[in-house]
């Protein structure tokens, strides 16, 4: 008798698998309505993020570079495919069981979304709403694989199941594809992004001059466009902040604590800056480095409004999210274009980097300076607070090192012989680039040609133009000399836990 009851092997996959589809799927639905951060996955993501041990974090960027939040949401989807698997398993032996297990699954989920820093009870509504149709779902397939009553001779009811899992798969479908339609719509924040009229700067720079930028093919531009701007950050979901809702509070160890709207903020004088902005996880060589021109206010004349005590030291500037960042009161208040940019590259910022506001400071690497999304700054004390980053492993300040990069020939490159053009960029903001020089096979060091720099600010582009490749196998090195005088060493330091040293270096074969 018991034998018989058995469905084929595969029923309680499938019957798993469909299941928990629906649950996904009416949950994207739901946080489509609600918020997209509270789809569990997104949040057990974000959780998986904020959770994990520095060091993996680094191999994650080091290994999937920008692609690291999708492979995180992939990984997480193959687990609950497996896990899904064996509940539908266990479900057409007991039902409960199966019930049991996407209970679990929900816990787990709400959870995950109810310790968000941002998080609000009423997030939980698309992990509740995806569990209990999961459940009905799972309750009604699983009585079509065990269909007859006890006693009887059961054939398994495969045409039911089959027709009840393609109904699952199609509303998993429809529902998930309406949901994320829904949230990755966000027609209020978008349409008041592009409505945006950017204001005029009290005293507008002059346009990039021509020297800046040399213009060689391969070399990056001096001024990085939008699209192509590093992103780095520890949001699986973009925050969605309008304008007209943000507000930026200024408390803490101040004399006067102000909440500034946006519309206050474009009320101040407004500035324009070109600054390159640079990640401390970016190793010799890397990519997280990007020059823009940015508009904004300045961030030193809000604090002077607000009073910053005397004996305050550090800014704890918070984002939308939850993220937070720890920058240095002194360096913020020294005179340098510390901004709270609200554009970038003549357009307001694109949400990924940060809309409606983000903080830019040159000199400083971006974990603790350039918080986007940013919507409350305590003033405070290094000794007092953390941020985000600094449990993790990184150090609680992080002036940018004077770096320089070989842009042109790419490593492993193949090269006719003759003369090849060498070029690269060199920065190290807010002191400035004095000089770059090229050495060829551990050969003596040549000074590269430097293109313009319109302020210490900024990145500065390097060419070498006459160097003649001869057949064989050469190695490239570069070094940079900042304005204070420091010329890189070759001392290889990591990234972390303040920011990587040592030569960039490429090695390319000329026929
Ligand atoms: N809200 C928020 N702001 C953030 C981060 C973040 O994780 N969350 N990452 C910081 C880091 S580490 C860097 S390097 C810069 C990158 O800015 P970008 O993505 O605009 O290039 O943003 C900073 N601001
Ligand atoms: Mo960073």
């Amino acid at each position: 008798m018991e034998s018989n009851r058995r469905a084929p092997g595969w029923a309680g996959p499938l019957i798993g698998l469909v299941s928990c589809a629906t649950a996904l799927g009416i949950s994207l639905l739901a946080a489509g309505l609600v918020k997209a951060s509270a789809f569990p996955v997104v949040a057990v993501g974000d959780a998986a993020v904020d959770l994990a041990p520095a060091g993996v974090k680094e191999f994650a960027i080091r290994t999937f570079g920008e692609n690291d939040k999708n492979v995180l949401v992939a990984g997480i989807l193959v687990v609950l495919a497996a896990v899904a698997a064996a509940i539908g398993a266990l479900a057409v032996r007991d039902v409960r069981y199966g019930t049991a297990g996407l209970v679990a699954f929900g816990v787990v989920g709400a959870l995950a979304v109810l310790t968000r820093p941002d998080a609000a009870l009423l997030d939980v509504v698309p992990t509740l709403a995806g569990v209990v149709v999961g459940i009905v779902t799972l309750r009604l397939l699983a009585g079509r694989a065990v269909s007859a009553p006890p006693g009887e001779a059961v054939a398994l009811d495969r045409r039911g199941l089959l027709v009840g899992a393609a109904g699952g798969l199609a509303l998993a479908g429809v529902s998930g594809v309406i949901g994320v339609g829904l949230s990755s719509g966000h027609s209020a924040v978008s349409r008041a992004r592009a409505a945006l009229k950017l204001p005029r700067p009290a005293t507008p720079l002059p346009p990039v001059p021509a020297g800046a930028d040399l213009r060689i093919k391969g070399l990056s531009p001096f001024v990085t466009p939008n699209p192509d701007f590093y992103r780095v950050d520890t949001a699986l979901v973009l925050p969605q902040v309008d304008p007209r809702d943000w507000t930026l509070r200024i408390h803490g160890m101040v004399d006067r604590p102000v909440e500034l709207t946006f519309a206050d903020l474009l009320k101040r004088p407004v500035v324009e800056a070109d600054v390159t902005l640079c990640c401390v996880s970016n190793d010799v060589g890397g990519p997280y480095v990007g020059n823009a021109r940015w508009l904004g206010v300045s961030l030193a004349g809000v604090l002077r409004d607000a009073g910053v005590r005397r004996d305050a030291d550090m800014l704890l500037s918070t984002s939308a999210d939850g993220w937070t960042c720890g920058t240095p009161v002194d360096v913020v208040l020294d005179g340098r274009d510390a901004l709270l940019a609200f554009a970038m590259n003549g357009e307001a910022l694109p949400v990924v980097h940060g809309f409606p506001v983000r903080q830019v400071v040159p000199g400083l690497y971006g974990y603790v300076s350039a918080t986007k999304w940013v919507t409350d700054i305590k003033v405070t004390r290094f000794d007092r607070d953390e941020a985000y980053w600094t449990p993790r492993g990184w150090a609680p300040k992080g002036p940018v090192k004077t770096e320089s990069r070989i842009d042109l020939p790419r490593d492993g490159a193949r090269l006719p012989a003759g003369r090849t053009v060498v070029a690269g960029v060199a920065w190290a903001q807010h002191k400035g680039i004095d000089a770059v020089e090229v050495r060829i096979d551990r050969g003596p060091w040549r000074r590269a040609r430097l293109a313009e720099a319109p302020t210490a600010d900024t990145w500065r582009q390097w060419v070498l133009d006459d160097w003649d490749a001869t057949p064989g196998e050469h190695t490239i090195e570069v070094r940079a000399t900042d304005a204070t005088g420091y010329t890189q060493t070759a001392e290889r330091a990591p990234v972390g836990p303040d920011g990587a040293t040592g030569w960039h270096s490429v090695d390319v074969r000329v026929a």
